[in-house]
């Protein structure tokens, strides 16, 4: 077991033992303990092993054992049974501001008070305003500070992520005696979701630059300010009552390599490369990579990869999943970028101009594609039967075909608009279409937007059948999930995988940043599969063609390569597929010999 686990636990047995009011010396032994754990000078192992643990200050006998228990076989009957004599909401209260091991057991010997909610319950109802050592000043910073809590418990997505920490990147990238600042954490490895943001940078003095981070105006309140590390909450951008937490550290340069491959994760990652460097007779922390009697020194993450017989491993692939075994043999991909993209599909349209529920017209639509550097575009309204979209009817499909006809003429050899739709998949797995008019698209996306409720196996038949309809091109958003708020309807996904294999049906990783499905996990079991990968920005406006980025973002964690993407192709080659697609000979879900 990792040391700073140990010493967390050990940190939590001292605060147990304290709310159920045992004896103070012995509370303070176990937050020693952890404390001397936190800044032992070498590895915990070695120390255990050559005896020198029990000599350091702070660590009695008792703890001693403790430790070298927890080291060794990663459990403690002790805390075991400390944890079942603890009701489980308790521990929470903890992260209610001003409310410590004392306090808790006050509220819990005279009130009842074991979770959250019976704190918020008994500050309502005014009971502890009326307890010794409380009053209503008190009782009015607990509600506060449970509503804080409330607010900035949550997880944010993406694209808020990234506009909270840019202005704050640059903000210390601008501050004088700063040598290098990056982006760490979830963010860095572009994870779905982001639980805080992680900022780092190297500096002879971070004070100065922890002093000015924390009086930064959108700072709405400061958690921990110290020498090396300052923690904040920032105000969401997108919901009021949310908070956002940042954390700011600092190091000296020559730390930064380190630092930065540490705080980037994924923790599992980490696990695995400390484990590499104990392997080759190194030691790896978050400051250094030390070797017999002196420090590897590295200049960038590029050498400390090196240093341990690595290719550069990309942070979006630091997940523990094989990127060690890959970068060993030299077999990591050529991950995809934006500047592969050459265009995209699935985009809106609006009403007035013969479309369905996007923002802005075909021209303009066009337009912002190609100052986006891309160089066709795949318009797929709504279907007829999706009517609060404001689906296309077929005379409007007509309509909407001649006029991409006339755009498509008046754009000559640079730029092609292909026809498309977002097709219902209607409730028993058949086309919102009928066939004759499926046949007059360039390309037909199948989405899911209705009976999401149904039975995991009449969904799964459901999908089965659209995505083995010959005109189907790619399955769209793929699970219906909405990040944070709407969960993926039930579906057996590797069955739908495995038809559209079978089918030679593209699935889209769906770039609109509350969807990103298919998932990096699922995605990449697909490529393994042979399924087509195309990357599609749903966009319902023309800024909606900038979220194509999240999508790589999928992709690189989905160990996808240009060529494993549909839209990575030319202009020639991608009208060629998609018409060679168009003309598959009937087939059905019934003759795909798959389990349904
Ligand atoms: P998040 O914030 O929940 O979206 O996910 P992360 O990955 O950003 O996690 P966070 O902010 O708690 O920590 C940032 C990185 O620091 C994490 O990815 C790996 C590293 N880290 C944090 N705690 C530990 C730990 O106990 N052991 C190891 N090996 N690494 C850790
Ligand atoms: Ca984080
Ligand atoms: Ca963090
Ligand atoms: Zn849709």
């Amino acid at each position: 077991m990792e040391t700073s686990r140990i010493a967390r636990i050990l940190d939590e047995m001292g605060t147990i033992l304290e709310i159920q009011g045992e004896n103070p010396f012995r509370c303070r032994a176990y937050h020693n303990a952890a404390q001397a754990l936190g800044s032992l000078p070498e590895d915990l192992s070695e120390m255990i092993a050559d005896g020198s643990l029990a000599e350091v200050p702070g660590i009695g006998e008792t703890l001693h054992s403790k430790v070298v228990q927890l080291a060794t076989t990663g459990h403690l009957p002790a805390y075991d049974k400390l944890r079942k004599s603890t009701p489980p909401g308790i521990l929470a209260l903890l992260r209610v501001p001003g409310l410590g091991p004392k306090k808790i057991k006050a509220l819990k010997d005279a009130l009842h008070v074991e979770s959250l909610a019976d704190l918020r319950a008994a500050a309502e109802s005014g009971a502890i305003a009326g307890l010794k050592g409380f009053g209503a000043k008190t009782e009015a910073n607990i509600l506060e500070g449970i509503t804080f809590l409330e607010k900035s418990g949550g997880r944010i997505l993406q694209h808020e992520a990234l506009a909270l920490v840019t202005p704050i990147l640059e903000f210390v990238r601008g501050h004088p005696g700063v040598r290098r600042a990056e982006v760490c954490g979830s963010l860095r490895r572009r994870a779905e979701t982001i639980g805080d943001l992680d900022v780092l940078f190297g500096a002879k003095d971070p004070a100065p630059v922890l002093n000015d981070f924390v009086a930064l105006p959108q700072v709405v309140k400061v958690l921990g300010h110290g020498t090396t590390k300052a923690s904040v909450m920032l105000q969401s951008l997108t919901r009021s009552d949310q908070l956002v937490q940042c954390d700011l550290r600092g190091v000296e340069d020559f730390q930064f390599p380190f630092a930065l491959h540490y705080f980037t994760g994924s923790k599992a990652h980490n696990i695995a490369m400390r484990k590499r460097a104990l392997a080759r007779g190194l030691s790896l922390n978050e400051y250094a990579l030390a070797g017999e009697g002196r420090d590897v020194p590295c200049k960038s993450e590029e050498d400390l990869f090196d240093a341990l017989g690595l290719a550069y491993i990309p942070p979006e692939l630091r997940e523990d999943a094989g990127e060690f075994e890959a970068a060993e043999r030299g077999t990591l991909p050529d991950l995809i970028t934006r500047e592969d993209l050459t265009g995209t599909f699935h985009c809106h349209t609006s009403k007035e101009d013969g479309g369905s529920d996007g923002e802005a017209t075909i021209e303009e639509m066009v337009d912002a594609a190609k100052a986006a550097g891309l160089t066709y575009l795949g318009i797929a309204d709504h279907s007829r039967s999706l009517a609060m979209a404001n689906g296309l009817t077929i005379e409007r499909v007509h309509a909407q075909w001649a006029k991409i006809d006339r755009i498509n003429r008046k754009l000559g050899a640079g730029f092609r608009v292909f026809k498309g739709t977002e097709c219902d998949i209607l409730a028993d797995g058949s086309l919102d279409f009928p066939d004759d008019v499926l046949d007059g698209f360039d390309f037909v996306v199948a989405s899911v937007h209705s009976q999401f409720k149904m039975s995991r196996e009449e969904m799964t038949a459901r999908m089965i059948k659209a995505v083995s309809h010959p005109k189907v091109t790619m399955l769209g958003h793929p699970t219906g999930r909405l990040l944070l708020s709407r969960d993926s309807y039930a579906v057996d996904l590797d069955a739908v995988i495995a038809a559209a294999a079978h089918a030679g049906t593209m699935i889209e990783i769906n770039a609109n940043p509350h969807r990103l499905d298919l998932d990096s996990t699922s995605c990449r079991r697909a490529r393994k599969l042979g399924v087509g990968l195309v990357i599609n920005p749903d966009a319902h406006a023309v800024a909606g063609l900038s979220d194509l980025t999240f999508g790589i973002d999928v992709a690189r964690r989905a160990w996808l390569s240009a060529a494993d993407v549909f839209n990575t192709g030319t202009v020639e080659a991608v009208t060629k597929s998609l018409a060679r697609m168009r003309s598959r000979p009937t087939r059905d879900a019934t003759d795909s010999g798959l389990p349904s």
